[in-house]
């Protein structure tokens, strides 16, 4: 039985892994974090794909859309998720507008690796820098929801195009509320900060997110669940403590071949740190009533 190694990816500094099962494949989409730096900030152009069939061997499918193929965007490539519906791949992705401030763009595929083709305009674009980190999930109804946001958590219902949202209802605000989320020092004074990801297992809906615990400087990774899609959500714990290296985490969750993942990223690789991130894996297993506890961090998982 052969194991595969944390970091996932080794040629190039990868985060915000998206897990994206299709078939006999794991489809891991990432954003790329650039060696050479502007700004010293985060450098990010593009969005690149990887894939396993036994999450120990991995296939390199490069840049799959990139910054140059949305016109309206100028830089911060960032945390994406991908989904299929009606034989076509949609990938959300989170960009800087060249006139200011962060919208949520989409490109439309009709195969995993691409090409993406941009859609057009913005989907999502308030105005404000809240619009990251889309997380998206079709329900057995048949109703999409994109939730998004740092540091409030949002989400609209997506039309069945996939491209367009309900107007009527708009942009709903989660209310931020401790019993949701936990007590932690982000903005909204709870811990939830970032990076969400929505999906659901049995009747149990669960929202991971990258945290703040109180007066904590780097992300842990905490969930919430509720009974319903849209909340409200109840406070389930830490899923991932804080991994150092790195200020920023990124949870990606994903079922393949009958085990449970977690994707994370740390600053693990020779080189890495703050804007230098490497994917990560680890394996877990929910408890019968659907909670899960802490994951240690792992430098492996088995060969499927
Ligand atoms: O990678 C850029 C940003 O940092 C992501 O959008 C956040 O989730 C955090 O990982």
């Amino acid at each position: 039985m052969k194991a595969g190694k944390n970091p996932i990816i080794t040629s190039i500094y990868t985060a915000d892994p998206a897990p994206m099962v299709d078939g006999d494949t794991l489809y891991l989409y990432t954003t790329h974090d650039e060696d050479e730096l502007v700004d010293n900030f985060y450098t990010m152009n593009d969005w690149r794909l990887f894939s396993t069939k036994n999450m120990v061997d991995w296939e390199d499918h490069g840049r799959i859309f990139s910054l140059d193929d949305i016109p309206w965007a100028d830089a911060r490539a960032w945390a994406p998720q991908a989904i299929k519906r009606n034989d076509k791949y949609y990938l959300y992705c989170p960009v800087h507008k060249k006139d200011s401030g962060m919208a949520i763009a989409v490109g439309v595929s009709d195969k995993p690796e691409g090409p993406f083709v941009n859609i057009g305009e913005p989907l999502v674009d308030e105005g404000d820098w809240n619009d990251i980190d889309p997380t998206v999930f079709i329900d057995d109804d048949g109703q999409a929801y994109l939730y998004f946001g740092n540091p409030e958590l949002r989400y609209v219902l997506l039309n069945e195009d996939m491209v367009s949202y309900d107007k009527s209802i708009g942009v709903v605000k989660v209310p931020m509320t401790v019993e949701s989320f936990g007590a932690g020092s982000h903005d909204t004074g709870t811990s939830y900060a970032e990076g969400p990801w929505f999906y659901r297992r049995n009747n149990l809906y669960y929202m991971v997110y990258a945290a703040f615990g109180v007066d904590k400087k780097t992300e842990h990774l905490a969930y919430a669940t509720s009974s319903s899609p849209v909340g409200p959500w109840k406070y389930g714990g830490v899923l991932m403590t804080e991994e150092g290296g790195t200020f920023t985490n990124h949870p990606g969750i994903a079922d393949f071949k009958g085990h449970s993942y977690l994707f994370y990223h740390t600053g693990q690789l020779a080189g890495g740190g703050l804007f230098h991130r490497s994917v990560c894996v680890a394996e877990f297993k929910y408890n019968a009533d659907g909670s899960i506890d802490t994951i240690p961090k792992c430098d492996h998982v088995e060969e499927v």
